[in-house]
């Protein structure tokens, strides 16, 4: 069975968590965990080049110990570590781990304390109000950790949009290679760019009817699947190993655009287009747009709308939020591209976190036909990530200047993302800001404070007039960490009257703003720059899924900063600062 840079890198994260719940030696933990970071991070298919017989390039941070386990799992799928720590760790535990809110400390302190070991014990605890006579977890926290509980619960399990496309990349090259395939779509959430996935539903058509039950043998047969759930002449669903459930549907060439458009949805926009297909007296399903028992469109998606005299609509649109209205008045968003960002205004060195040098995340950035790249490291306050204080940050500058000055075609920014404080101040005073291009404000602690204090507090940074850009204004990491407490739309306004533009992250872990946010941003006129937060030359691939959730919030290329010139930006970056 094929073995995926997120499946190593989901078992050394898991190994991370069971020795951190075992007390280990944190550098132990970190290590594990730099590994799962690393591994995931790779753009290369690791399983497959090893198995080729082909070494390795170094990666950073992995030792012997580290890449014999690499191999170990490239090889047998699972990791002799892991099990041995899994059986020592009670069952259950591992759903708690996942459990945003909750680390391996405090899982600790449930087990030993309340004899918690599973998401049902602990919604048990938590109704019995037993989890708020715990040092540090209080009252608040019983009903956050309750409702998150009963959330998991209540939910299977959704991947991110970047990791359910590794799995999908690779299940639509083998279908591909299925004799007289014509062509494999992804449809669903993912066609949407939603952030999360919940499953695939993979569209197939096929020369004839045989190629076409060949194709559904093959999938059947994948090396991946784990479960067949159902399987007929022309659907079936599995479920992969790594947990994802894969719909696949067999579509008739004269149903193709009916069949991509009903099930790239969302159920929303179908169910409003059937509405309209209604007060037509026409019926719209997923073999073609009807009148009466004669079909009348279908082949295409165009066809499809255009029966209702709509143009195509893109499907990051199509989520029942206007868009067929927007349609139907000629007034769709033309939705910005990858094509049209100019350069990155978030990303880091190995001066800090990052793990590429100043000279080639300029070579990268070059390479990508980039304009401009702002380097914006950590502030001091981050120690983890080893930030700078305005000497060490002086002496990035002078080597920007120094590299610039042998720079063709790229311009490097000089720019700080430095901390927004508890206070509401800037974690490094204003003659350390002043010789900057650019300063991006972020909030990297005290992540619960309540919905007022955490408006005031960014709403104080905000007041700075070297502050050009927030960057990822909720803070919150997918399936890890709630967004903070704010009030966006104060904030969103704010940025307004400052000149300020909202950052979207494009790491796949963040996406933040989300779609909802950006389309307020859009509404308030406000800018957004899609950055991609790079801490390694190939991070700036992350823009793509940046660019995916700016189009979900109806962004236009006249919406995002970073589509501008460098005469244009710059002009942007020094209001407020005269
Ligand atoms: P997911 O998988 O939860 O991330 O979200 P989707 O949008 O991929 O939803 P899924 O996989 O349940 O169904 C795929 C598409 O099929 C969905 O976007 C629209 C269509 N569809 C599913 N159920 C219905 C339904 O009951 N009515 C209509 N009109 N369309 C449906
Ligand atoms: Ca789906
Ligand atoms: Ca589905």
């Amino acid at each position: 069975m094929p073995v995926h840079n997120a499946d190593i890198a989901r078992i050394f994260e898991e190994i991370a968590e069971l020795l951190e719940l075992e007390d280990a030696n944190p550098f132990r933990v970190r290590a594990y965990r730099n590994a799962a970071r690393v591994v995931g991070e790779q753009r290369f298919d690791i399983a497959e080049r090893l198995a080729q017989d082909e070494a390795l390039p170094k990666l950073p941070g992995i030792g012997e110990d580290l890449s014999a386990k690499i191999k170990e799992i490239a090889a047998t799928g699972s990791c002799a570590l892991r099990e041995r720590l899994a059986k020592r760790a009670p069952a259950g535990i591992t759903e708690l781990l996942h459990l945003p809110g909750l680390g391996p400390k405090r899982v600790r302190t449930l087990n030993r304390e309340l004899e918690v070991h599973s998401l049902a014990q602990l919604v048990r605890a938590a109704k019995d109000g037993r989890l708020r006579t715990l040092s540090g977890f209080g009252a608040k926290t019983e009903k956050t950790l309750l409702d998150a509980a009963l959330a998991q619960l209540g939910t299977t399990k959704r991947f991110k949009l970047a990791v359910a496309g590794e799995y999908a990349s690779s299940l639509v090259a083998y279908l591909e290679k299925a004799r007289g395939v014509k062509s494999v779509v992804v449809a669903g959430s993912y066609r949407r760019m939603k952030e999360t996935v919940g499953d695939l539903d993979i569209l197939v058509s096929a020369e004839t009817d045989t190629a076409a039950q060949a194709a559904m043998r093959r999938f059947a047969e994948y090396g991946e699947v784990k479960k067949v759930l159902a399987q007929g002449e022309t659907r079936a669903s599995v479920v992969l190993a790594s947990g994802l459930q894969v719909d696949l549907r067999v579509v008739p060439r004269e149903s193709a655009g009916a069949a991509l458009h009903y099930f790239t949805g969302s159920k929303a926009h179908n169910i409003a287009l059937r509405r309209m297909a209604q007060a037509k007296k026409l019926k719209v399903n997923e073999y073609g747009v009807f009148r009466g028992e004669r079909r009348i469109a279908g082949e295409t998606e165009e066809s499809v709308y255009k029966v209702f005299g709509l143009p195509w609509i893109p499907p990051e649109l199509r989520e029942d939020q206007g868009e067929l209205e927007a349609a139907r008045q000629g007034r769709l968003p033309k939705l910005v591209t990858l094509e049209d960002l100019k350069g990155d205004l978030h990303a880091h060195t190995k001066a800090t976190d990052g793990r590429a040098s100043l000279e080639d995340m300029a070579k990268a950035a070059q390479a990508r036909g980039f304009a401009y790249l702002a380097i914006t490291e950590h502030s001091r306050r981050v120690t983890v990530a080893h930030g700078l204080d305005p000497q060490r940050l002086a002496r990035q500058v002078a080597a920007i200047d120094a590299l610039n000055a042998t720079l063709k075609g790229l311009t490097l920014l000089k720019g700080i993302e430095v901390d927004i404080l508890e206070d509401g101040s800037l974690d490094l005073p204003e003659s350390a800001l002043e010789p900057l291009d650019l300063v991006v404000g972020a909030v990297h602690s005290n992540f619960k404070l309540s919905r007022a204090r955490q408006t005031e507090r960014i709403l104080a940074a905000m007041e700075s007039p070297f502050v050009s850009i927030l960057a990822h204004p909720s803070g919150r990491l997918i399936d890890a960490r709630e967004p903070y407490d704010v009030d966006m739309l104060a904030i969103v306004r704010k940025a307004k009257a400052q000149g300020i533009a909202l950052e979207l992250n494009a790491h796949p872990e963040r996406l933040d703003l989300s779609d909802v946010h950006c389309r307020m941003a859009k509404d308030e006129g406000v800018l957004v720059c899609v950055s991609s937060d790079a801490h390694s030359i190939d991070d700036f691939d992350n823009l793509r899924y940046g660019i995916g959730q700016a189009r979900r919030g109806w962004l236009e290329k006249g919406d995002v900063l970073n589509t501008r010139s460098l005469g244009a930006l710059k002009k942007f970056l020094a209001r407020g600062r005269a």
